[in-house]
């Protein structure tokens, strides 16, 4: 670890406290000189840091910028050691760890950008990802599974992130099936979740979960204005939805799915709905009755039919239509 990333784990672990020039000198084995020159690069990357001639130096409690230390500090200890990888600017942060994982990342590897030129959502769609205040984030799961439980990844995701924002914000963070995580019926979180397979095997080798979260965003494109919220916590850095987030994920993804299907049910807007869906290429609509153990959508149509969709895109009609 650098001198600069050691000073910056220090006043991490120390926020809003001040921590003398000369304790941080004996204890990173520097000279005071050194360690005012590591603070000035470390504020020229946009760390706000307090320098008090008397009391040493502080971390503002609102520095919110991306770093290892930042996020190793909030990260559990069987998850202390995962590799993390931190970027400013990039196209997608999950183009950037399929690269990763085909490169040998190791599992668990968390990939984060300060900002996103081409977010992606699904079916080509885009996210909308402006630097500094939001959480666009990707791990590398590896697994050797079917796409069905490849395709659960997105489920208990979902529920994961719902979880780490009810610690911050008091609204409770519901579910739109499939990925869309929600506050007061606005979208705050977008989830993409791409799998590698082995052509010989055709089984799922790996899987590349993406999450966008709107932290502090509060201004977006017209198109998305309407639909689209923050979660507004300001004063939590990102840093630590990163680690609580990937804590999260990698405890849930040992759970059995009935636990993390029963949240995921509690959470959702889904059930009881009448909705509008494609199937095979053809509109239908019909009424949720359930979400099965494997995440799937079950849905009656007015004709008695009821079909398991695993994926794609429904639309939740506003006034009901037809009765069950
Ligand atoms: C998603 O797709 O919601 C998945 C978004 C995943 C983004 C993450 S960020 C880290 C990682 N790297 C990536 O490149 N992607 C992942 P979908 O269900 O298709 O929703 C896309 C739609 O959501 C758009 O067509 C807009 O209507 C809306 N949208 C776009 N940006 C948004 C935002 N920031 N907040 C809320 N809604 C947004």
């Amino acid at each position: 670890m650098s001198l600069k990333e050691s000073i910056l784990k220090v006043l991490e672990e120390n926020r809003d406290q001040f921590v003398s020039g000369q304790e941080l000198a004996e204890r990173l084995n520097v000279s005071r000189a050194a360690v005012w020159k590591a603070v000035k690069k470390l504020r020229q990357e946009g760390h706000e840091i307090i320098a008090s001639p008397n009391n040493g130096y502080r971390l503002e409690y609102l520095s919110d910028i991306l770093s290892e230390p930042g996020i190793r500090l909030y990260l559990s200890p069987e998850n202390k050691d995962l590799p993390i990888f931190i970027f400013d600017e990039v196209e997608s942060t999950n183009s950037l760890a399929k690269k990763l994982a085909a490169e040998g990342a190791q599992n668990g590897s968390i990939i984060v950008a300060e900002g996103q030129s081409k977010g992606r959502g699904r079916m080509g769609r885009s996210c909308y990802s402006p630097s500094g205040t939001g959480l666009y984030m990707s791990m590398i799961l590896s697994v050797h599974e079917d796409m069905n439980s490849a395709l659960f990844t997105t489920i208990y995701a979902g529920v994961a992130v719902c979880r780490v924002i009810n610690r911050f914000v008091d609204k409770e963070a519901k579910i739109k099936w499939v990925n869309d995580i929600l506050i007061d019926g606005k979208k705050v979180c977008g989830i993409l979740t791409e799998s590698i397979s082995d052509f010989e095997s055709g089984m799922v080798e790996t899987v590349i979960l993406g999450i966008g979260l709107n932290i502090k965003t509060e201004n977006f494109p017209d198109e998305i204005r309407e639909i689209a919220d923050s979660i507004s916590v300001y004063h939590i850095p990102r840093n630590r939805f990163v680690a609580e987030i990937a804590n999260e994920v990698l405890c849930l993804k040992h759970q059995s799915r009935k636990t993390v299907i029963e949240e995921y049910k509690r959470r959702s807007i889904m059930l009881g709905k009448e909705i509008e869906y494609s199937d095979k290429g053809r509109r239908r609509s019909g009424k949720v009755l359930d979400i099965n153990d494997n995440g799937h959508l079950i849905v009656k149509e007015e004709s008695g039919r009821v079909t398991a969709l695993m994926y794609g895109e429904v639309v939740v009609k506003k006034a009901g239509l037809y009765k069950s």
